[in-house]
């Protein structure tokens, strides 16, 4: 057993801690007042190899490992979540499901787009009334031969309006229920397909969130991905390797936290001395820290056994798990070590509570979290 990163993952990570200081920090509050999307910021982290980490360098990827891709997301997440919500889910739902399930023709012509961010990518599976139960899917696909007809809605998609292509699930036959499930390619500006407005929210208020409406889109058969009834699986499948992306988004929000709440303890001061010299204040840190390190070693986990061509469908759906909930307490304790400060927006910490609540709901509830796991661990 090796806990210790290589060289190249220790440089991938100062490379994001960087990015994350210089060039997403500015501005980082005024984008979460106006939800104002970081639109400049992710162009850049397309042209640093961001936007498409684990994705085949023949398709503009980076190649890299889920390790890598997790450590960068711990970083830009522990300065702006909405920011990395961007990479997480163009890298771990869109481009590394047309990596690997994609044709040939779909990675040259979608793929090659993606990983350098000259377009970004949007994941569509939640509906008004489908979220956590993903098999109830409402929109639908009727096969035309060589096309098909979709109709539906599509809520609270992430990226939903900044991307340009969209992974979009849909039953074609409902008679099958899940088996009867395919996702498709679809372009934005094809006739029929249209954006709805801009869902108002609590957190990750950079990060663009849509409803989207398709009325009669013509879809063309070769942006069907795999096999006909394989859509309900692909979700899955992808969904699982997500949830290892947003479990290190987790862990980045309450890492991030922490680090501020520890370097303000070092300088304000209560009762004659700096507080950190209070217990009250020095055994909330050590907790922060105690539950962050074990939120990343589970992280890890996730991302190794993926690496290592294990099931990660346990692992990562307990990381999500445990870093959503730690990012949730850390946050709230971080604006408690910052007292009266922490209730205000320059301090950064409130925002960071804000944004921590969304990783207990999005790519999988806690609960449904604890569906995956309980199904798992009863299996045998
Ligand atoms: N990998 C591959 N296949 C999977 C899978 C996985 N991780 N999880 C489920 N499947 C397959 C099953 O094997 C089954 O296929 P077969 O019948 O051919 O074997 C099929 O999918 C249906 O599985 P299941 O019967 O378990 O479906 P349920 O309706 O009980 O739902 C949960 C399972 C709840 C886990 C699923 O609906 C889910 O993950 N929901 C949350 C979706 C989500 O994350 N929504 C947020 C939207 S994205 S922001």
């Amino acid at each position: 057993m090796d806990f210790k990163l290589t060289e190249e993952h220790e440089m991938i990570r100062q490379a994001a801690r960087d990015f994350a200081i210089n060039e997403l920090k500015p501005g980082v509050i005024e984008r979460d007042e106006k939800q104002e999307f970081p639109k400049e910021q992710v162009k850049k982290m397309g042209e640093l190899g961001f936007m498409g980490m684990m994705a085949s360098p023949e398709y503009g990827g980076g190649g890299m490992d889920t390790v890598s891709y997790v450590l960068a997301m711990e970083e830009l997440s522990k300065i702006d979540a909405s920011a990395s919500v961007v990479v997480s889910v163009n890298n771990s739902l869109v481009c590394w499901g047309l990596d690997t399930y994609g044709t040939e023709e779909q990675k040259k012509k979608y793929l090659s787009k993606l990983t350098t961010g000259e377009k970004i990518g949007a994941f569509c599976l939640s509906e008004p009334e489908a979220g956590s139960d993903a098999t109830s899917q409402k929109t639908t696909a009727i096969d035309k031969g060589d096309h098909y007809i979709l109709n539906g809605t599509k809520n609270w998609i992430t990226n939903g309006n900044s991307a340009e292509i969209y992974l979009v699930i849909a039953h074609t036959d409902k008679e099958k229920k899940h088996r009867g499930i395919n996702a498709f390619i679809v372009e934005k500006g094809m006739e029929g397909f249209e954006v709805g407005p801009k869902e108002q929210k609590m957190g990750i208020r950079g990060s663009d969130t849509h409803s989207l409406t398709f009325n009669d889109v013509k879809v063309p058969k070769e942006n069907r991905i795999g096999e006909d009834g394989f859509g309900f699986k692909f979700a899955m499948k992808t969904l699982a390797g997500g949830r290892i992306g947003i479990a290190a988004q987790a862990l980045g929000i309450a890492a991030g936290a922490y680090e501020m709440a520890k370097e303000y303890s070092k300088i304000r001061k209560a009762f004659g001395t700096e507080i950190k010299n209070h217990q009250a204040i020095a055994f909330k840190l050590a907790d922060m820290h105690t539950s962050i390190e074990a939120a990343r070693h589970m992280v890890m986990k996730a991302a190794w056994d993926k690496d290592n061509g294990h099931n990660y469908d346990l692992s990562g759906a307990m990381a999500k798990l445990y870093a959503s909930q730690v990012a949730m307490d850390v946050t709230v304790e971080a604006v408690q070590v910052h007292g009266g400060n922490g209730y205000v927006k320059e301090y950064h910490v409130e925002r960071m509570m804000r944004d921590a609540k969304i990783t207990q709901i999005y790519e999988g509830t806690s609960e449904i979290q604890k569906i995956v796991i309980s199904r798992s661990i009863l299996a045998d």
